[in-house]
This record gives C-alpha cells, sequence and structure tokens, in this order.
C-alpha cells in the first residue's frame, strides 16, 4: 500500500486556517479520500495535555528553550500515536500547524536559532515532513484584528506585534526557500476568494497524487 500524503495549514494568528479545514477536508473526500484531520501543538491525548500548558496565559514568561522543547514533545507524541500510523495506513493527513510553526513562532518570533530547530527537528521527525503546506499571509494588523475578537486571548495571541512582524517574516522566508512545497494563499483577501483559492491547491495536489500511475 502506498503511504499516505501529509498537508499542513500554516500562518500567522486569525490567519484563516481554522475556516478553511473543512474546505480542505471536504476538497479531499470529493478525491475519494477519507483525510485523517488533526492539529499543532496537540492532536493525541497526551500531546493535548501538553498544548493546555503551551497555550496558558499563566505559564507566561516561560523559557523560550522550554517552549520549544515542549513543541517538539507534544509533536513527538502526536507522530507516534496520529500521524505516522495513519500514513502508514495509506491515509492522508490534514495538521493545522507543524513544524513550519516552530520554525515562525519560536525562531522568528522568539528569535532562536534555526539550526537548533533543525536538529530537534532531525530527531524527532527522522526524514517525516508535509509533502503540501499552505501558508495562509496577511498582514499582522489583520490578522490581529481577526484573532483579537476573542474574549479570552492565549499565551501567543498575548505578543506584541513585533513577535508577529518576526512570525510573518520567517514564514515568507520558508515559503521562498521550498516554493515547491509551501503555497502562499493571500489570507486578506475576502473569505470566498480564499476558498477558491484552497480549493485549486488541494485539488491538483489531489488529482496529482490520486491519478491513474502508467
Ligand atoms: N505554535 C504552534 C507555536 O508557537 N509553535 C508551534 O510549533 C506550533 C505548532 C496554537 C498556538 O501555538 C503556536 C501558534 C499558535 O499561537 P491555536 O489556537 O491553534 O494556537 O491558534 P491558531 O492556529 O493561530 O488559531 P487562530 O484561530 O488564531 O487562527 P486561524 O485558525 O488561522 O484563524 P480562524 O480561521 O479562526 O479565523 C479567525 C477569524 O477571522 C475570520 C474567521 O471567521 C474568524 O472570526 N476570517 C475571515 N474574515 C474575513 N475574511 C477572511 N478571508 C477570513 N478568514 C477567516
Amino acid at each position: 500500500m502506498a503511504p499516505g500524503k501529509f498537508i499542513t495549514l500554516e500562518g500567522i494568528e486569525g490567519a484563516g486556517k481554522s475556516t478553511q479545514l473543512g474546505l480542505v477536508r471536504a476538497s479531499l473526500e470529493h478525491l475519494g479520500l477519507s483525510p485523517v484531520m488533526t492539529r499543532e501543538p496537540g492532536g493525541a491525548p497526551i500531546a493535548e495535555r501538553l498544548r493546555r500548558v503551551l497555550l496558558d496565559p499563566a505559564c507566561q514568561g516561560m523559557a523560550a528553550d522550554a517552549e520549544l522543547l515542549l513543541m517538539f514533545a507534544a509533536r513527538a507524541e502526536h507522530i507516534a500515536k496520529t500521524i505516522r500510523p495513519a500514513l502508514v495506513r495509506g491515509d492522508w493527513v490534514v495538521c493545522d500547524r507543524f513544524t513550519d510553526a516552530t520554525y515562525a513562532y519560536q525562531g522568528g518570533g522568539r528569535g532562536l536559532d534555526p539550526a537548533r530547530i533543525a536538529i530537534l527537528e532531525a530527531f524527532v521527525q527522522g526524514s517525516l515532513r508535509p509533502d503540501l503546506t499552505l501558508l495562509f499571509d496577511l498582514p499582522v494588523a489583520l490578522g490581529l484584528e481577526r484573532a483579537g475578537k476573542r474574549s479570552r486571548p492565549d499565551r501567543f495571541e498575548a505578543e506584541t506585534a513585533s513577535f508577529f512582524e518576526g512570525t510573518r517574516a520567517a514564514y515568507l522566508a520558508r515559503a521562498r526557500s521550498e516554493p515547491g512545497r509551501i503555497r502562499v494563499i493571500d489570507a486578506s483577501a475576502p473569505l470566498p476568494v480564499v476558498s477558491l483559492a484552497v480549493a485549486a491547491e488541494i485539488s491538483a495536489f489531489g488529482a496529482a497524487w490520486r491519478a491513474p500511475r502508467p
């Protein structure tokens, strides 16, 4: 059996990833697939417990290295319990955030050295990398305005605009370095326009892999 494919969604706060997840699922189901939908941090019982610590506003002031290691601890659990078993079964996996978020938030936002993140990436993931990543890009002010409608901001949503400028810049730098994998979607556009772009990307990627091989 062919291994499944791994699709991730990325972007700064309020970029609209969660809003588009249903459409991603529907586009894949249209191709006859039953994708496993998951998220980070989280996606497995112990990883979800680590997520609560990572997002808890009461944990403000956590050391950047501790935050980085907890992200990868949650990821190790998520890969072992959810992602790898699904891919081995031949299922497709759609994940709301993955390691590009670590390069963006802990690298671009917190200022940690990407070379150290790469060491943990290799240690925790081996050769596992997403096959396709949709990066929802929009100006920081607009993302924060959209996310700001929530009553109780989590630990990351409480960060400054300059933190998210660093995060966005790191995301865009990764997209420039891996244009084949990371597809940038203009998330500042009205919802129907973003949805059309998402459906086009997913359909093109899905159809290419679902097409009968000679
Ligand atoms: N994190 C995560 C790290 O620091 N390192 C890591 O390695 C990982 C994996 C996770 C946090 O963890 C951090 C990053 C995050 O801060 P989360 O709750 O999962 O926390 O946070 P987000 O994934 O950022 O979720 P958000 O809900 O903030 O962002 P979304 O999902 O991108 O935004 P969404 O879809 O909820 O949309 C926000 C609002 O905008 C509207 C929606 O209706 C909604 O009200 N909207 C639009 N409005 C107008 N036009 C459009 N095109 C719109 N699209 C959406």
